[in-house]
């Protein structure tokens, strides 16, 4: 071929690249890190052979690492800042949802306690990437007395935004003093990429600061205008918080949010799903995810629930087993619009590293969700098909519950659990997953009671052959 003709091929492929649609749009990636719960007491306790203070009354083995009954040792907050460091030092920025301190009672923190901890994970962080954006959320066990965060200015809001001071714009400062709860544009030249945080502490139902408040710290009014705004602005949202809306998926009817605050969050989602990318929450210690559909049921957006680094093992009676290895996560996203394309969950085999005399455990790639789930990336269209894959096919809904817990629980999934899970990811509003978990439970008992008429009729047919 002639140089030249060879330099109109080239210009035609460069032509296409550019037409082509997605093409051209940046990928990046973030950290998204939830649940750390830092429990200060546990070498000491350790060593001199008592329980550790997260563990309560409970028992089991307690190595360097940490233990499935016990909070985070100081040993494992370091080894997972320095994992991140090691497989991505680099992000566009981290997100960080909250939750830092040990799970004991309150009469065995403070208010100079929680921050003094919230100060170190603080530090913690910023060392592990100095120049980096960090989003974070305040979750419900960063205050004191726990949960009770007010729909108004607090000290502990004051103290927190000053620790968090070098991460936070000068507009979001009177903003997260009010309330803790803030709006930014992403980083970056030309970007319409825009981070909301939230703080959805205060529309938990174990807060009695917000009970009788129907619009708490005016949140949702101004959610909504920064969505409005966005839409005008032609930006792209991420909506990242700590306490999410819907049902816990591991115990049948267990919600977070109070009713009203569910309907409404529900409600702004699905009138401005158009600018939401996605949803990023942590809370729950397990890795899941939600989905919010139209009016007409065609799925619209998607919240990822993030696993915690905390390996301990829930205390909400009903659940059993709940513990989980601890785990830190990769977002891959196009820069440009948002979307979602992949997630990397690494994950610490916790009672493989505490038989190692390592310096250093492991932290090992747990999976690639579009390898694993065999879908494009990780848009509401996707997940959809990832929920639709684990309702018919075993191997796919086995392989979501291993995730669910970083593999610690590898028991099967059984119908039960199964209706659990599916029904959390599927229904966010309360009527609909009560009637999820109605119906499909209920088609099972239906099925068993056609079964049995069945069997009964065989019984009457063949033993009127036998007269
Ligand atoms: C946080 O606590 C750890 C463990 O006690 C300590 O080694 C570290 O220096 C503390 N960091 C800061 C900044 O206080
Ligand atoms: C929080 O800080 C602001 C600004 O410095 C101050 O006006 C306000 O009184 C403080 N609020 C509380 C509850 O300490
Ligand atoms: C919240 O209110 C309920 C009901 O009045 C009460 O039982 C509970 O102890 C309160 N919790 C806190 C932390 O004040
Ligand atoms: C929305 O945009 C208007 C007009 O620019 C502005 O005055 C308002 O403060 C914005 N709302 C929020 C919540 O940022
Ligand atoms: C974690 O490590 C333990 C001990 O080495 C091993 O028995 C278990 O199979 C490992 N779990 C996974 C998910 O690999
Ligand atoms: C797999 C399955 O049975 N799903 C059903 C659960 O209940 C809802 C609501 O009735 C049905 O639409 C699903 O098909
Ligand atoms: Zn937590
Ligand atoms: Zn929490």
């Amino acid at each position: 071929m002639q140089p030249m003709g060879q330099l109109v091929v080239l210009l035609l492929l460069c032509l296409l690249a550019v037409a082509l649609p997605g093409a051209g749009g940046r990928s990046g990636r973030f950290w998204h890190i939830t649940d750390l719960h830092w429990d200060p007491g546990y070498e000491a306790a350790v060593a001199a052979g008592r329980p550790c203070p997260s563990a309560g009354d409970r028992s089991g083995p307690a190595g360097p690492w940490g233990s499935y009954v016990c909070d985070s040792p100081w040993n494992l907050l370091r080894s997972a800042a320095r994992a991140m460091r090691d497989r991505l030092a680099t992000p566009d920025f981290v997100l960080w949802t909250g939750d830092d301190t040990p799970h004991v009672p309150n009469e065995q923190l403070g208010e100079e306690k929680v921050l003094h901890i919230i100060a170190n994970l603080t530090s913690l962080i910023k060392e592990t990437f100095p120049d980096t954006k960090v989003y974070a959320a305040m979750g419900n066990h960063d205050f004191h007395p726990k949960s009770q965060l007010p729909g108004k200015g607090h000290r502990i809001y004051n103290r927190t935004a000053e620790l968090w001071r070098p991460w936070l714009s000068d507009a979001s400062l009177p903003l997260f003093r009010a309330g803790a709860f803030y709006s930014e544009k992403l980083p970056g030249p030309g970007t319409r990429g825009r981070m909301v945080v939230l703080n959805t502490n205060l529309y938990y139902d174990q807060n009695n600061e917000t009970a009788a408040e129907e619009d708490p710290a005016g949140q949702f009014q101004w959610l909504e205008e920064i969505l409005t705004n966005a839409s005008r602005a032609d930006e792209m949202v991420y909506i990242v918080g700590h306490v999410p809306p819907g049902f816990f998926e591991k115990k049948r009817g267990k919600p977070w949010f109070r009713r009203g605050f569910n309907e409404r969050y529900l409600g702004i989602v699905q009138k401005h799903h158009r600018v939401i990318a996605a949803q990023f929450f942590g809370h729950h210690h397990t890795d899941s995810f939600r989905m919010f559909y139209s009016s007409t049921g065609a799925p619209i957006n998607v919240m990822f629930l993030a696993p915690g680094v905390t390996p301990w093992k829930t205390t909400l009676p009903g659940v059993s087993n709940g513990a989980n290895n601890p785990a830190i996560r990769v977002v891959d996203y196009d820069q440009d619009t948002l979307q979602v394309l992949d997630m990397v969950t690494y994950y610490l085999n916790l009672t493989h590293a505490n038989t190692m005399e390592e310096e250093f455990p492991v932290w090992e790639e747990e999976y690639r969700l579009t390898e694993a789930f065999q879908v494009p990336d990780a848009s509401a269209h996707s997940m959809q098909m990832v929920l639709e894959r684990s309702w018919r096919v075993p191997y796919y809904l086995q392989l979501y519950y291993e995730f669910n817990s970083a593999r610690y629980d590898l028991e099967p999934c059984d119908q039960e659990c199964r209706v659990d899970h599916l029904c959390a990811i599927r229904e966010v509003d309360f009527t609909k997953y009560n009637e999820c978990v109605k119906t499909n439970s209920s088609a099972s008992a239906a099925s068993s009671v056609w079964l049995l008429v069945f069997c009964m009729f065989l019984t009457f047919l063949s033993s009127q052959r036998a007269l």
